[in-house]
């Protein structure tokens, strides 16, 4: 466990939420270039990512990260933690194509029983189970060749406003 928070804090430097992103400053830039050597530790199956999800509510409903950068071809395993209270907002994460998200949402309606993901959906990449309220679910999966991916939660109606962006490299 000691280990798990350890690496968060390390791929907090990969993982930048939407406000980091747009303001990414110098001071980041300069961090990134000449941390010490540790922080250059390839991921391997110990290294996670924590994603929160939060909102009471269709219009509230969100991911803490827009934007996800990680290494392409390496063991990633995110943590997705459910900080939602109502009832309907169960959460899941799923990583697919770049902008499959309508198309991974409405094959999943009728996969209740798989976490709302289609079985060997061609679109989809990966994908955690379905996290109840309340509760942190982690998946680990090896990340995809380096390119532009994106991510949603493929409960009933979520996909509009719970995505972001994949990126490997
Ligand atoms: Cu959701």
């Amino acid at each position: 466990m000691k280990y798990i928070v350890y690496s968060t804090l390390l791929l907090s430097l990969w993982a930048c939420s939407g406000s980091q992103k747009d303001g990414f400053s110098e001071e980041n830039e300069k961090e990134l270039s000449t941390a010490p050597a540790k922080i250059m530790i390839p991921l391997d199956e110990r290294d996670t990512i924590r994603v929160i999800a939060t909102g009471e509510t269709m219009s509230e409903m969100r991911f803490d990260l827009k934007n996800i950068k990680v290494p392409a071809g390496k063991k990633l395993t995110i943590a997705l933690e459910n900080q939602s209270t109502d009832a309907t907002m169960p959460h899941n994460i799923v990583i697919i194509r770049e902008g499959k998200g309508n198309e991974v949402g409405q094959a999943g309606l009728a996969y209740k029983e798989n976490h709302y993901v289609k079985p060997n959906d061609e679109n989809v990449l990966a994908h955690s189970p379905l996290v109840q309220i309340g509760e942190t679910e982690y998946f680990t999966f090896t990340t995809p060749a380096a390119g532009d991916y994106s991510f949603i939660c493929s409960y009933p109606g979520h996909w509009g406003l719970m995505k972001g962006a994949f990126i490997t490299e």
